[in-house]
């Protein structure tokens, strides 16, 4: 799933923060919240966040199951929703519900006397800071014992073409062998799949700005790397 909502816009995705998130009996609904907010983006923009939310215990309207507006990662960026317009996610525990970071949502109201533990998990685009600084919540010694997909997911991997180095090299090297192994000598821009998803990634506009018109003339163009990047040797 996050292969289809995040790679047109990033070469690899990451995850952007977990944790367990429990709501007691008695507890107000959080406020609703667009999980992009804290990046300077006007919605709606381009998918470069997904959240997933599983069941560990059942969800339900009354014990504060995760409230949602569908559809709202498409609206004008000052749209709130309406009352009607938002629904409490019900599902039974081992289940999972996934939503675009600009969807409008936020924790449940508990009017239940039982708690509500959910497992959240974002994923995001690898050019994006991270919420949860996963490199200091799980430094080199401790994911050292992780399976490598789960090492490169957390972030020990390129977010795209150079994006991420240690020492020139692939971040994943420092798990491997810790600090003191000599980088290689050729330069290396990533991994190969992460180039060839690079060479695929559409271009997104940030913010309004407006180019310069482009001078119609004659003449031989600088070759640049728009046309893609070659390996230096
Ligand atoms: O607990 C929930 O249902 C939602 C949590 C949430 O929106 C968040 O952590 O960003
Ligand atoms: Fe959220």
């Amino acid at each position: 799933m996050a292969d289809h909502v995040l790679l047109p816009n990033c070469a690899r995705y990451q995850i952007n923060v977990a944790g367990v998130i429990q709501i007691e009996p008695g507890e107000a609904g959080q406020p609703l919240h667009r999980d992009t907010a804290l990046y300077p983006f006007k919605h709606p923009c381009p998918s470069i966040l997904m959240a997933t939310m599983w069941a560990i215990s059942d969800f339900t309207e009354a014990n504060g199951g995760t409230c949602l507006a569908p559809g709202s990662h498409r609206w004008e960026h000052a749209r709130e929703p309406f009352e009607d317009e938002v629904i409490s996610v019900e599902m039974p525990a081992g289940s999972l519900v996934i939503y675009l970071g600009g969807v409008w949502h936020g924790g449940g109201e508990n009017r239940a006397n039982t708690i509500r533990t959910g497992l959240a998990m974002q994923y995001s685009a690898g050019w994006l800071r991270q919420e949860e600084n996963q490199y200091l919540a799980n430094p080199p010694e401790v994911a050292h014992e992780y399976p490598e997909e789960l090492q490169r997911l957390i972030g020990y991997d390129f977010g795209g073409p150079f994006l991420g180095f240690v020492d020139g090299d692939d971040p994943h090297r420092i798990l491997e062998f810790g600090y003191d192994v000599p980088t290689r000598r050729s330069v290396h821009r990533s991994r190969p799949e992460i180039d060839e998803a690079a060479q695929r990634m559409s271009f997104l506009s940030l913010g309004n700005v407006e180019a310069v018109p482009t001078p119609q003339r004659e003449g031989s163009r600088v070759k640049t790397q728009l046309g893609g990047f070659e390996e230096a040797q």
